[in-house]
């Protein structure tokens, strides 16, 4: 069946519909997947506890909505494109066929190494092929896929390995980034001396860098495969999934504590991936797609794998960086491979734009038909820049706006068919009722408003829990106002009823689109050994969106206080990743607290923002004082 919407008229009428007899409408859109056995009831749900369940008693896998239901029709057409780091390495193309029979073989090792249904396994891996197949193993089989992104430190994949109690990893003894040689392998191996539960590793080869290889514990992908290969065992038959059997947990940053790993179910989650992609980006049988993302976060979960073979669509994977071996690199790709539809970040467009114009100009970017963007707000600049010199004035930008929690485009234009405004996410999908409430949470009614963003109904693609502790899931995105998902993000509704978000109103930087929570990097730099108390802020970066500053108190005088904020710098990358780097530190001597004690944040941000003379009611101020050292020692 056609899902698609195709024309603004067909928008309002399906959304309407949508609104008014919601099952109703997800009826007739499931229906148009493979399922193994129908639903009872297409919903069922309260967003007290919560317990959101979709498509009750449906059984299903998804790995057959996203290869075998292809195999017939499209089974000679690339499912996924593969562009290496280095562009003299050769790519690689897989058609539907050929990924089908790669997952199966993989999902066969797994099972030889003794993985089953609701096993979590760990992946760590480069943005290679084998990633994907690693994850639609892992789904063909039933166990839950935990994929932690390359640039995580050891700390990082040992607690989220812990966290969810995994039984296996899949890794590679090292990948490439631009010019960079990334040692996975060594810093999972350093990430594993603190994880019992781990009793096999799967090594792919990818940079054939010297590593450890562990008896009985690790082994190699290509010897694994031969393995299978040898016994016969070349079709592995796709394990019945209930609708709410979790299929994947994805880890990230919130505005308190270690990063929480969002649930995601098999059902309602496929449903939402390929509807909104085919929505969203009017995907064109036979069309190129590329999205730029990592698998390791949710947009290149939702909208490289899992959404885009869901609907059959030839996916592009890129493993390398915008601006190597220059900054032409996305053209050329674009160029080489034709791609039609392409979804970016901001923080992409803005780092390409500063090389200037000599990077695109000669580059045929005629094949491109629709431009995405993601991941934070997109600045006026980029907008132009990004419409102008690479849609070439016509491409619509469908600048979308979603979460790791939501699955999937909760708002966004669908290409082509909902008129486009620079910087809005302009309207939600069918099925999504967006409200805007103030801080008590009364809904703010009409438009030409703004506030806190919220969403009343539940839609197939939401999390459905935070993995171990589901009081944690309420007490986040369900309890800051009753009977509403809050989404942490501030919200302005125009005159037209259009939607621009704004950014985060709770204590998440979004550094070059990746969520970096301040209390995370707090913990980080307090475990620096002369680090008495710190507090993180973001502040408005050119190229990253947002960027990190800390403001550190140290117990002693430093020699250099260069090499000390060195030092500072090397244990946040070693506690969370190189992402979370700071910056910059400035050293003070207090921080502005309240008479009971609470960092005053708001003055710390305003004065990172350089909105010195604007700070506000500074009344409730146990030391004044303190604010004009910190003012004086502000770094520009
Ligand atoms: C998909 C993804 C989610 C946060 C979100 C918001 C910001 C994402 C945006 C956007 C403005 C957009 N965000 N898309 N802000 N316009 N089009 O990025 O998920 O990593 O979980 O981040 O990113 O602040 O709350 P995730």
């Amino acid at each position: 069946m056609d899902l698609s919407i195709k024309s603004f008229e067909d928008y309002q009428k399906v959304y309407q519909h949508s609104v008014e007899q919601p099952e109703q409408f997800w009826d007739t859109v499931a229906s148009s997947f493979v399922w193994k056995k129908k639903w009872n009831k297409v919903l069922d749900w309260n967003f007290k506890e919560p317990d959101i369940n979709w498509f009750v008693g449906g059984k299903l896998n998804i790995t057959e909505n996203c290869l075998d239901r292809h195999l017939a029709d499209k089974g000679d057409q690339p499912a996924l494109i593969w562009e290496p780091n280095d562009p003299e390495e050769h790519h690689r193309a897989f058609t539907y066929k050929q990924l089908h029979q790669k997952v199966c073989l993989f999902a066969n090792v797994l099972k030889n190494n003794g993985a089953k249904k609701g096993d979590r396994i760990c992946i760590y891996m480069p943005m290679v092929p084998e990633l994907a197949v690693a994850v639609l193993a892992c789904a063909r089989i039933g166990a839950i896929h935990s994929v932690v992104f390359g640039g995580f430190s050891a700390q990082s994949i040992a607690d989220r390995i812990q966290d969810a109690n995994c039984s296996m990893v899949i890794t590679a003894d090292g990948s490439y980034r631009g010019t960079k040689e990334v040692p996975l392998k060594n810093v999972m191996d350093d990430a594993l001396v603190q994880c019992p539960s781990v009793k096999r590793v799967i090594v792919l080869t990818r940079s054939r860098t010297p590593i450890s290889m562990i008896k009985g514990r690790d082994v190699w992908w290509e010897d694994e495969i031969k393995k299978v290969e040898t016994l016969g065992m070349l079709n592995c038959p796709a394990e019945e999934m209930d609708a709410e059997d979790p299929l994947f947990i994805l880890y990230t940053s919130g505005s308190t504590g270690k990063p929480k790993g969002v649930v995601h179910t098999c059902g309602g989650y496929m449903v939402y991936a390929g509807y909104s992609f085919q929505n969203v980006f009017q995907y064109q049988p036979e069309e190129v797609y590329f999205c730029t993302a990592d698998i390791g976060w949710i947009t290149g979960h939702t909208y490289i794998v899992y959404g885009p073979l869901a609907m059959g669509a030839t996916s592009l994977l890129f493993e390398g960086v915008p601006t190597w071996p220059d900054a032409g690199r996305f053209w050329d790709i674009v160029a080489e491979y034709k791609v039609n539809i392409l979804y970016t970040a901001p923080t992409a467009i803005r780092s390409l734009m500063q090389f200037g114009l000599d990077f695109v100009k000669d580059k045929d970017l005629s094949s491109l038909r629709v431009l995405g963007s993601v991941g934070e707000p997109i600045n006026e600049e980029a907008w132009n820049w990004y419409h102008e010199h690479i849609g070439k004035k016509n491409c619509p930008i469908v600048d979308t706006w979603w979460q790791t929690e939501t699955g999937g485009i909760l708002i966004s234009p669908l290409a082509n068919v909902t008129p486009v405004k620079p910087c809005f996410a302009t309207l939600p999908l069918p099925g999504i009722q967006p409200i805007l409430v103030d801080e008590k949470g009364e809904e703010i009614i009409g438009n030409g408003v703004s506030g806190n963003l919220c969403i009343k109904f539940p839609w197939p693609g939401m999390l459905r829990t935070t993995y171990g502790d589901h009081e944690r899931c309420r007490v986040n995105y369900f309890a800051t106002y009753e009977n509403l998902y809050f989404t942490g993000d501030g919200c302005m509704r125009d005159e037209d009823g259009y939607y621009r978000i704004t950014g985060r109103v709770d204590d998440v930087i979004n550094v070059s689109g990746h969520r970096i929570g301040t209390a995370e990097v707090e913990n980080a730099i307090n475990m620096f050994s002369d680090v008495v108390e710190s507090a993180v802020v973001g502040y408005p970066h050119d190229i990253k969106g947002q960027g990190i500053y800390a403001y550190v108190i140290l117990s002693r005088e430093t020699d250099d206080d260069e090499l000390t904020r060195k030092d500072i710098s090397m244990t946040v990358s070693r506690i969370i990743g190189a992402i979370a780097k700071p910056d910059k530190i400035q050293f003070v001597s207090g921080l502005p607290k309240t008479r009971s004690g609470k960092i005053m944040r708001r003055i710390l941000r305003k004065i990172a923002e350089g909105e010195v003379n604007s700070l506000g009611d500074t009344s409730t101020l146990l030391d004044p004082a303190v604010v004009d050292e910190i003012k004086n020692g502000r770094l520009s």
